[in-house]
Protein backbone atom coordinates (compact mmCIF):
# COMPACT_ATOMS: atom_id res chain seq x y z
CA UNK A 1 0.00 0.00 0.00
CA UNK A 2 1.74 3.40 -1.07
CA UNK A 3 1.42 6.15 1.23
CA UNK A 4 -0.30 7.95 -1.00
CA UNK A 5 -3.09 5.17 -1.38
CA UNK A 6 -3.46 4.82 2.05
CA UNK A 7 -4.09 8.18 4.25
CA UNK A 8 -7.07 7.13 5.85
CA UNK A 9 -5.33 3.27 7.01
CA UNK A 10 -1.99 5.27 8.04
CA UNK A 11 -4.03 7.89 9.72
CA UNK A 12 -5.93 5.40 12.53
CA UNK A 13 -4.67 5.01 16.01
CA UNK A 14 -5.72 1.79 16.93
CA UNK A 15 -6.18 -0.36 20.37
CA UNK A 16 -6.62 -3.37 19.95
CA UNK A 17 -3.14 -5.35 19.11
CA UNK A 18 -4.10 -7.77 16.25
CA UNK A 19 -6.32 -4.69 14.71
CA UNK A 20 -3.42 -2.70 15.02
CA UNK A 21 -0.91 -5.28 13.51
CA UNK A 22 -3.38 -6.04 10.29
CA UNK A 23 -3.00 -2.20 9.75
CA UNK A 24 0.63 -2.38 10.28
CA UNK A 25 0.80 -5.53 7.59
CA UNK A 26 -1.13 -3.68 5.06
CA UNK A 27 0.79 -0.52 5.07
CA UNK A 28 3.96 -2.21 4.66
CA UNK A 29 2.38 -3.49 1.26
CA UNK A 30 1.90 -7.11 3.34
CA UNK A 31 -1.42 -9.50 2.79
CA UNK A 32 -2.77 -10.95 6.09
CA UNK A 33 -2.67 -14.57 6.29
CA UNK A 34 -5.18 -17.67 6.75
CA UNK A 35 -4.22 -17.69 10.77
CA UNK A 36 -4.68 -13.33 11.07
CA UNK A 37 -7.79 -13.77 9.47
CA UNK A 38 -9.31 -16.02 11.94
CA UNK A 39 -7.71 -14.10 15.28
CA UNK A 40 -9.29 -11.20 13.81
CA UNK A 41 -12.77 -12.43 14.68
CA UNK A 42 -11.57 -12.32 18.43
CA UNK A 43 -10.88 -8.61 17.93
CA UNK A 44 -13.49 -6.37 19.02
CA UNK A 45 -15.96 -5.13 16.17
CA UNK A 46 -15.65 -1.44 16.21
CA UNK A 47 -11.67 -1.95 15.88
CA UNK A 48 -12.48 -3.94 12.88
CA UNK A 49 -14.88 -1.67 11.11
CA UNK A 50 -12.47 1.64 11.55
CA UNK A 51 -9.84 -0.33 9.47
CA UNK A 52 -12.28 -1.40 7.30
CA UNK A 53 -13.96 1.74 6.63
CA UNK A 54 -10.25 2.53 6.16
CA UNK A 55 -9.32 0.48 3.55
CA UNK A 56 -13.08 1.08 1.88
CA UNK A 57 -12.37 4.88 2.21
CA UNK A 58 -8.71 4.48 0.15
CA UNK A 59 -9.98 2.53 -2.10
CA UNK A 60 -13.25 4.66 -2.52
CA UNK A 61 -13.74 7.67 -1.06
CA UNK A 62 -16.97 7.83 0.33
CA UNK A 63 -18.76 6.58 -2.32
CA UNK A 64 -21.19 3.70 -2.23
CA UNK A 65 -22.20 1.91 -5.34
CA UNK A 66 -25.71 0.33 -6.54
CA UNK A 67 -27.63 -0.62 -8.82
CA UNK A 68 -31.81 -0.03 -10.11
CA UNK A 69 -32.47 -3.69 -11.15
CA UNK A 70 -34.62 -6.72 -10.60
CA UNK A 71 -33.93 -10.44 -10.00
CA UNK A 72 -35.15 -13.07 -12.26
CA UNK A 73 -36.09 -16.21 -11.60
CA UNK A 74 -37.99 -18.00 -14.25
CA UNK A 75 -38.15 -21.32 -12.64
CA UNK A 76 -38.25 -22.71 -8.78
CA UNK A 77 -37.75 -26.53 -10.69
CA UNK A 78 -34.56 -27.89 -9.70
CA UNK A 79 -33.15 -31.20 -10.15
CA UNK A 80 -30.58 -30.71 -7.22
CA UNK A 81 -31.93 -30.65 -3.58
CA UNK A 82 -29.68 -28.55 -1.20
CA UNK A 83 -30.02 -28.72 2.59
CA UNK A 84 -29.89 -25.18 3.13
CA UNK A 85 -32.47 -24.16 -0.06
CA UNK A 86 -35.82 -23.12 0.76
CA UNK A 87 -36.63 -22.00 -2.65
CA UNK A 88 -36.31 -25.42 -4.79
CA UNK A 89 -38.99 -27.27 -6.02
CA UNK A 90 -39.58 -30.58 -7.59
CA UNK A 91 -41.13 -30.40 -11.11
CA UNK A 92 -44.90 -31.56 -10.36
CA UNK A 93 -44.62 -29.57 -6.69
CA UNK A 94 -48.28 -27.66 -6.19
CA UNK A 95 -45.63 -24.56 -5.49
CA UNK A 96 -43.63 -25.39 -8.48
CA UNK A 97 -43.20 -22.68 -11.45
CA UNK A 98 -41.79 -22.19 -14.93
CA UNK A 99 -42.36 -18.49 -16.17
CA UNK A 100 -43.53 -18.11 -19.93
CA UNK A 101 -41.99 -15.64 -22.62
CA UNK A 102 -44.91 -13.70 -21.38
CA UNK A 103 -44.28 -13.06 -17.78
CA UNK A 104 -40.51 -13.21 -18.31
CA UNK A 105 -40.82 -9.58 -20.60
CA UNK A 106 -42.97 -8.56 -18.37
CA UNK A 107 -40.34 -8.40 -15.71
CA UNK A 108 -38.21 -5.85 -17.57
CA UNK A 109 -39.25 -2.88 -16.19
CA UNK A 110 -38.30 0.14 -18.51
CA UNK A 111 -36.84 1.94 -15.44
CA UNK A 112 -34.76 -0.47 -14.04
CA UNK A 113 -30.88 -1.05 -15.70
CA UNK A 114 -29.69 -4.45 -14.48
CA UNK A 115 -31.42 -7.73 -14.39
CA UNK A 116 -30.10 -10.32 -12.31
CA UNK A 117 -31.09 -13.95 -13.44
CA UNK A 118 -30.91 -16.75 -11.74
CA UNK A 119 -32.78 -20.12 -11.29
CA UNK A 120 -33.49 -23.74 -10.82
CA UNK A 121 -31.53 -26.80 -12.73
CA UNK A 122 -34.98 -27.46 -14.52
CA UNK A 123 -35.45 -31.51 -15.47
CA UNK A 124 -37.24 -30.40 -19.03
CA UNK A 125 -35.37 -27.53 -20.32
CA UNK A 126 -32.35 -27.24 -22.62
CA UNK A 127 -29.60 -25.05 -23.08
CA UNK A 128 -31.43 -23.06 -25.92
CA UNK A 129 -34.21 -22.45 -23.37
CA UNK A 130 -31.88 -20.35 -21.00
CA UNK A 131 -30.51 -18.93 -23.79
CA UNK A 132 -33.68 -17.52 -24.73
CA UNK A 133 -34.49 -16.70 -21.13
CA UNK A 134 -31.70 -14.13 -21.89
CA UNK A 135 -32.70 -13.28 -25.13
CA UNK A 136 -35.44 -12.21 -24.46
CA UNK A 137 -34.93 -9.99 -21.69
CA UNK A 138 -31.78 -8.26 -23.66
CA UNK A 139 -34.38 -7.97 -26.62
CA UNK A 140 -37.29 -5.95 -24.19
CA UNK A 141 -34.44 -3.48 -23.02
CA UNK A 142 -31.18 -3.70 -25.02
CA UNK A 143 -29.35 -1.29 -22.97
CA UNK A 144 -30.25 -3.50 -19.94
CA UNK A 145 -26.82 -5.01 -18.41
CA UNK A 146 -27.59 -9.20 -17.80
CA UNK A 147 -25.85 -10.99 -15.00
CA UNK A 148 -26.70 -14.17 -15.36
CA UNK A 149 -26.40 -18.01 -14.05
CA UNK A 150 -24.05 -19.02 -11.30
CA UNK A 151 -20.84 -21.66 -11.53
CA UNK A 152 -23.65 -24.04 -11.02
CA UNK A 153 -25.68 -23.39 -13.58
CA UNK A 154 -22.90 -22.95 -15.75
CA UNK A 155 -21.97 -26.40 -15.10
CA UNK A 156 -25.54 -28.06 -15.89
CA UNK A 157 -25.37 -26.18 -19.45
CA UNK A 158 -22.29 -28.01 -19.70
CA UNK A 159 -23.47 -31.37 -19.16
CA UNK A 160 -26.78 -30.47 -20.90
CA UNK A 161 -24.42 -29.92 -24.18
CA UNK A 162 -21.54 -31.80 -23.36
CA UNK A 163 -19.26 -28.85 -24.32
CA UNK A 164 -16.75 -27.27 -22.11
CA UNK A 165 -17.33 -23.72 -20.33
CA UNK A 166 -15.82 -21.85 -22.55
CA UNK A 167 -18.19 -22.73 -25.45
CA UNK A 168 -21.12 -22.42 -23.09
CA UNK A 169 -20.22 -18.86 -22.00
CA UNK A 170 -19.50 -17.54 -25.91
CA UNK A 171 -22.89 -18.96 -26.48
CA UNK A 172 -24.24 -16.86 -23.53
CA UNK A 173 -22.60 -14.12 -24.43
CA UNK A 174 -23.83 -13.64 -27.84
CA UNK A 175 -27.40 -14.01 -26.20
CA UNK A 176 -26.72 -11.01 -24.30
CA UNK A 177 -25.22 -11.99 -21.14
CA UNK A 178 -22.64 -9.44 -19.81
CA UNK A 179 -21.59 -10.74 -16.19
CA UNK A 180 -21.72 -13.97 -14.12
CA UNK A 181 -23.79 -13.53 -10.44
CA UNK A 182 -21.55 -14.85 -7.63
CA UNK A 183 -23.68 -17.55 -6.53
CA UNK A 184 -23.09 -21.09 -5.83
CA UNK A 185 -19.94 -21.09 -4.10
CA UNK A 186 -21.38 -21.79 -0.50
CA UNK A 187 -18.06 -22.14 1.31
CA UNK A 188 -15.08 -23.82 -0.03
CA UNK A 189 -14.97 -26.94 2.39
CA UNK A 190 -15.26 -30.64 1.68
CA UNK A 191 -16.75 -31.26 4.42
CA UNK A 192 -19.65 -28.62 4.14
CA UNK A 193 -20.14 -29.74 0.85
CA UNK A 194 -20.76 -33.44 1.94
CA UNK A 195 -22.96 -32.61 4.68
CA UNK A 196 -25.18 -29.95 3.07
CA UNK A 197 -24.64 -29.65 -1.26
CA UNK A 198 -23.17 -32.80 -1.90
CA UNK A 199 -25.09 -32.99 -5.14
CA UNK A 200 -23.56 -30.04 -6.34
CA UNK A 201 -20.03 -29.04 -7.99
CA UNK A 202 -16.94 -28.54 -5.40
CA UNK A 203 -14.84 -25.49 -5.07
CA UNK A 204 -12.62 -26.80 -7.67
CA UNK A 205 -15.51 -26.58 -10.57
CA UNK A 206 -16.66 -23.40 -9.50
CA UNK A 207 -13.37 -21.52 -9.36
CA UNK A 208 -12.59 -22.99 -12.96
CA UNK A 209 -15.52 -21.97 -14.03
CA UNK A 210 -14.91 -18.60 -12.75
CA UNK A 211 -11.57 -18.27 -14.46
CA UNK A 212 -12.77 -19.33 -17.52
CA UNK A 213 -14.89 -16.30 -17.42
CA UNK A 214 -12.42 -13.64 -16.52
CA UNK A 215 -10.02 -15.58 -19.23
CA UNK A 216 -13.07 -14.45 -21.91
CA UNK A 217 -13.29 -11.08 -19.90
CA UNK A 218 -16.99 -12.02 -18.54
CA UNK A 219 -16.75 -10.34 -15.26
CA UNK A 220 -18.08 -11.80 -12.25
CA UNK A 221 -18.87 -11.70 -8.29
CA UNK A 222 -17.96 -14.15 -5.59
CA UNK A 223 -20.11 -15.38 -2.64
CA UNK A 224 -20.36 -16.95 0.81
CA UNK A 225 -22.34 -18.53 2.28
CA UNK A 226 -22.24 -18.10 5.75
CA UNK A 227 -23.70 -18.82 9.44
CA UNK A 228 -24.57 -22.66 8.78
CA UNK A 229 -22.36 -25.05 9.93
CA UNK A 230 -19.11 -23.78 8.60
CA UNK A 231 -16.27 -22.74 10.98
CA UNK A 232 -14.51 -19.63 10.86
CA UNK A 233 -11.40 -21.18 9.52
CA UNK A 234 -13.51 -22.38 6.49
CA UNK A 235 -14.56 -18.74 5.87
CA UNK A 236 -11.07 -17.19 5.85
CA UNK A 237 -9.89 -20.27 3.92
CA UNK A 238 -12.62 -19.75 1.20
CA UNK A 239 -11.64 -15.82 1.38
CA UNK A 240 -8.03 -16.85 0.59
CA UNK A 241 -9.03 -19.37 -2.25
CA UNK A 242 -10.95 -16.45 -3.89
CA UNK A 243 -8.13 -14.04 -3.58
CA UNK A 244 -5.68 -16.76 -5.26
CA UNK A 245 -7.99 -17.11 -7.96
CA UNK A 246 -8.66 -13.24 -8.55
CA UNK A 247 -4.09 -13.16 -8.76
CA UNK A 248 -4.27 -15.84 -10.99
CA UNK A 249 -7.18 -14.62 -13.62
CA UNK A 250 -8.48 -11.03 -12.14
CA UNK A 251 -12.28 -10.42 -13.14
CA UNK A 252 -14.62 -10.15 -9.57
CA UNK A 253 -15.78 -7.28 -8.66
CA UNK A 254 -17.14 -7.62 -5.73
CA UNK A 255 -17.24 -10.26 -2.24
CA UNK A 256 -20.26 -10.82 -1.21
CA UNK A 257 -20.69 -12.58 2.08
CA UNK A 258 -24.60 -14.18 2.35
CA UNK A 259 -25.91 -14.37 5.82
CA UNK A 260 -27.99 -17.70 5.62
CA UNK A 261 -31.21 -17.67 6.19
CA UNK A 262 -32.49 -20.64 8.31
CA UNK A 263 -36.24 -21.02 7.39
CA UNK A 264 -37.41 -24.13 7.25
CA UNK A 265 -34.29 -25.53 6.94
CA UNK A 266 -33.82 -27.11 10.17
CA UNK A 267 -30.18 -26.67 10.01
CA UNK A 268 -29.76 -23.86 12.36
CA UNK A 269 -32.16 -22.55 14.82
CA UNK A 270 -31.42 -18.73 13.97
CA UNK A 271 -29.77 -16.37 11.71
CA UNK A 272 -25.73 -14.98 12.81
CA UNK A 273 -26.04 -12.25 14.77
CA UNK A 274 -25.47 -8.51 13.12
CA UNK A 275 -22.00 -8.64 15.26
CA UNK A 276 -21.04 -11.73 13.19
CA UNK A 277 -22.45 -10.36 9.99
CA UNK A 278 -20.20 -7.23 10.34
CA UNK A 279 -17.16 -9.15 11.42
CA UNK A 280 -17.08 -11.43 8.41
CA UNK A 281 -17.54 -8.08 6.43
CA UNK A 282 -14.79 -6.37 8.03
CA UNK A 283 -12.79 -9.20 7.58
CA UNK A 284 -13.29 -9.81 3.84
CA UNK A 285 -12.69 -6.07 3.01
CA UNK A 286 -9.37 -6.48 4.60
CA UNK A 287 -7.94 -9.99 3.45
CA UNK A 288 -9.18 -8.95 -0.04
CA UNK A 289 -6.21 -6.57 -1.16
CA UNK A 290 -7.20 -7.39 -4.87
CA UNK A 291 -11.21 -7.07 -5.41
CA UNK A 292 -12.50 -3.75 -5.86
CA UNK A 293 -16.08 -4.05 -3.64
CA UNK A 294 -17.32 -6.03 -0.77
CA UNK A 295 -21.23 -5.78 -0.48
CA UNK A 296 -23.51 -5.83 1.76
CA UNK A 297 -26.62 -6.96 0.54
CA UNK A 298 -29.30 -5.92 2.50
CA UNK A 299 -32.01 -8.89 1.46
CA UNK A 300 -29.92 -11.45 3.57
CA UNK A 301 -28.71 -8.49 6.06
CA UNK A 302 -31.54 -6.90 6.48
CA UNK A 303 -31.95 -3.64 5.87
CA UNK A 304 -30.38 -2.17 9.82
CA UNK A 305 -27.51 -4.39 9.38
CA UNK A 306 -26.61 -3.49 5.52
CA UNK A 307 -26.66 0.16 6.22
CA UNK A 308 -24.36 -0.22 9.16
CA UNK A 309 -21.51 -2.25 6.93
CA UNK A 310 -21.33 0.72 4.77
CA UNK A 311 -19.14 1.33 7.40
CA UNK A 312 -17.28 -1.48 8.23
CA UNK A 313 -15.89 -1.94 4.89
CA UNK A 314 -18.88 -2.72 2.45
CA UNK A 315 -18.62 -0.66 -0.84
CA UNK A 316 -21.76 -1.90 -2.47
CA UNK A 317 -25.04 -2.47 -1.74
CA UNK A 318 -26.57 -4.63 -4.81
CA UNK A 319 -29.34 -3.16 -6.15
CA UNK A 320 -33.14 -2.14 -5.40
CA UNK A 321 -34.46 -6.11 -6.67
CA UNK A 322 -38.09 -6.09 -5.69
CA UNK A 323 -38.51 -2.93 -3.67
CA UNK A 324 -40.20 -1.62 -6.20
CA UNK A 325 -43.21 -4.20 -6.10
CA UNK A 326 -43.59 -3.47 -2.20
CA UNK A 327 -43.80 0.46 -2.85
CA UNK A 328 -45.94 -0.41 -5.94
CA UNK A 329 -48.47 -2.70 -3.44
CA UNK A 330 -48.25 0.50 -1.32
CA UNK A 331 -49.85 2.60 -4.30
CA UNK A 332 -46.91 4.74 -4.78
CA UNK A 333 -46.89 6.80 -7.96
CA UNK A 334 -43.26 5.93 -9.11
CA UNK A 335 -42.20 2.64 -7.85
CA UNK A 336 -38.66 2.51 -9.09
CA UNK A 337 -38.02 6.12 -8.10
CA UNK A 338 -39.09 5.44 -4.83
CA UNK A 339 -37.02 2.29 -4.70
CA UNK A 340 -33.60 4.30 -5.76
CA UNK A 341 -34.69 7.02 -3.37
CA UNK A 342 -34.61 4.08 -0.65
CA UNK A 343 -30.86 3.33 -1.91
CA UNK A 344 -29.96 6.69 -2.38
CA UNK A 345 -31.28 7.60 1.44
CA UNK A 346 -29.93 4.19 3.03
CA UNK A 347 -26.31 5.22 1.89
CA UNK A 348 -26.39 8.77 3.10
CA UNK A 349 -27.70 7.76 5.80
CA UNK A 350 -24.34 5.91 6.77
CA UNK A 351 -22.56 9.16 5.48
CA UNK A 352 -21.27 8.02 1.93
CA UNK A 353 -22.25 9.53 -1.10
CA UNK A 354 -24.55 7.16 -3.70
CA UNK A 355 -23.50 5.86 -6.96
CA UNK A 356 -26.09 4.43 -9.31
CA UNK A 357 -23.77 2.02 -11.49
CA UNK A 358 -24.78 -0.88 -14.05
CA UNK A 359 -23.37 -4.32 -13.89
CA UNK A 360 -20.11 -3.58 -15.43
CA UNK A 361 -19.79 -0.69 -12.70
CA UNK A 362 -20.54 2.09 -15.17
CA UNK A 363 -21.42 4.84 -13.43
CA UNK A 364 -25.01 6.03 -14.42
CA UNK A 365 -25.53 8.23 -11.88
CA UNK A 366 -23.82 10.36 -9.01
CA UNK A 367 -25.74 11.81 -6.15
CA UNK A 368 -24.87 14.68 -4.35
CA UNK A 369 -24.91 14.87 -0.52
CA UNK A 370 -27.98 15.62 1.28
CA UNK A 371 -29.26 19.32 1.45
CA UNK A 372 -30.04 19.34 5.64
CA UNK A 373 -33.95 19.97 4.58
CA UNK A 374 -33.85 16.57 2.58
CA UNK A 375 -31.99 14.79 5.38
CA UNK A 376 -34.06 15.69 8.09
CA UNK A 377 -36.85 13.59 8.77
CA UNK A 378 -39.55 16.47 8.31
CA UNK A 379 -40.04 18.91 5.62
CA UNK A 380 -41.60 18.95 1.69
CA UNK A 381 -39.37 15.55 1.41
CA UNK A 382 -39.99 13.56 4.30
CA UNK A 383 -43.33 11.33 2.55
CA UNK A 384 -40.92 10.15 0.10
CA UNK A 385 -37.96 9.61 1.82
CA UNK A 386 -39.61 7.57 4.76
CA UNK A 387 -41.99 5.57 2.69
CA UNK A 388 -38.48 4.66 0.45
CA UNK A 389 -37.09 3.73 3.63
CA UNK A 390 -39.51 1.76 4.94
CA UNK A 391 -40.15 -0.08 1.64
CA UNK A 392 -36.77 -1.41 1.98
CA UNK A 393 -36.96 -2.67 5.96
CA UNK A 394 -40.07 -5.24 4.65
O1 LIG B 1 -25.93 -19.56 -4.42
C1 LIG B 1 -29.44 -20.20 -0.96
C2 LIG B 1 -27.60 -18.55 -1.49
C3 LIG B 1 -27.21 -17.73 -3.57
C4 LIG B 1 -30.01 -19.47 0.99
O2 LIG B 1 -23.50 -11.76 -7.71
C5 LIG B 1 -29.01 -18.63 0.49
O3 LIG B 1 -24.27 -9.77 -7.34
C6 LIG B 1 -29.05 -17.36 2.39
O4 LIG B 1 -25.63 -15.59 -5.34
N1 LIG B 1 -30.00 -18.13 2.95
C7 LIG B 1 -27.88 -16.99 -4.70
N2 LIG B 1 -28.53 -17.58 1.15
C8 LIG B 1 -27.82 -15.47 -4.50
C9 LIG B 1 -26.55 -14.89 -5.03
C10 LIG B 1 -26.40 -13.42 -5.16
C11 LIG B 1 -27.24 -12.57 -4.48
C12 LIG B 1 -27.06 -11.19 -4.66
C13 LIG B 1 -26.13 -10.68 -5.51
C14 LIG B 1 -25.29 -11.56 -6.20
C15 LIG B 1 -24.29 -11.01 -7.15
C16 LIG B 1 -25.42 -12.93 -6.02
O5 LIG B 1 -28.04 -17.62 -2.43
C17 LIG B 1 -27.02 -19.21 -3.68
C18 LIG B 1 -26.82 -19.61 -2.23
O6 LIG B 1 -25.49 -19.48 -1.86
N3 LIG B 1 -28.68 -19.12 -0.70
N4 LIG B 1 -30.27 -20.44 0.09
C19 LIG B 1 -30.50 -19.19 2.30
N5 LIG B 1 -31.46 -19.96 2.86
FE1 LIG C 1 -31.52 -24.62 -4.56
FE2 LIG C 1 -29.62 -23.90 -6.34
FE3 LIG C 1 -29.33 -26.13 -4.83
FE4 LIG C 1 -31.16 -26.06 -6.81
S1 LIG C 1 -28.91 -25.93 -7.05
S2 LIG C 1 -31.47 -26.89 -4.73
S3 LIG C 1 -31.87 -23.94 -6.69
S4 LIG C 1 -29.39 -23.98 -4.10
Amino acid sequence: MSAHASRHVSSLKLRDPEVAGAQRALLEGGRLTQEQGVRLFDAPVLELGRLADAVARDRHGARVYFTVNRQLNPTNVCVLSCRFCDYAKKAGDPDAYTMTKEQIVAHVDPAITENHIVGGLHNKWRFEDYLNVVRWVKEAKPSLSVKAFTAVEIDFFCRLTKRDAAWVLERLREAGLDALPGGGAEVFSERVRREIFHQKIGAQRWMEIHETAHGMGIPSNATLLYGHIETRAERVQHMILLRELEDRSPGFFAFIPLAFQPGTTGLVRRQASAIEDLKTIAISRLLFDNVPHVKSYWVMLGQDTAGVALNFGASDMDGTIGVEKIAHAALARSPVGLAEEAMVHAIREAGKLPVQRDALYRVIREYPRAEPAAAAPHGDGRGEQTAAASAVTR
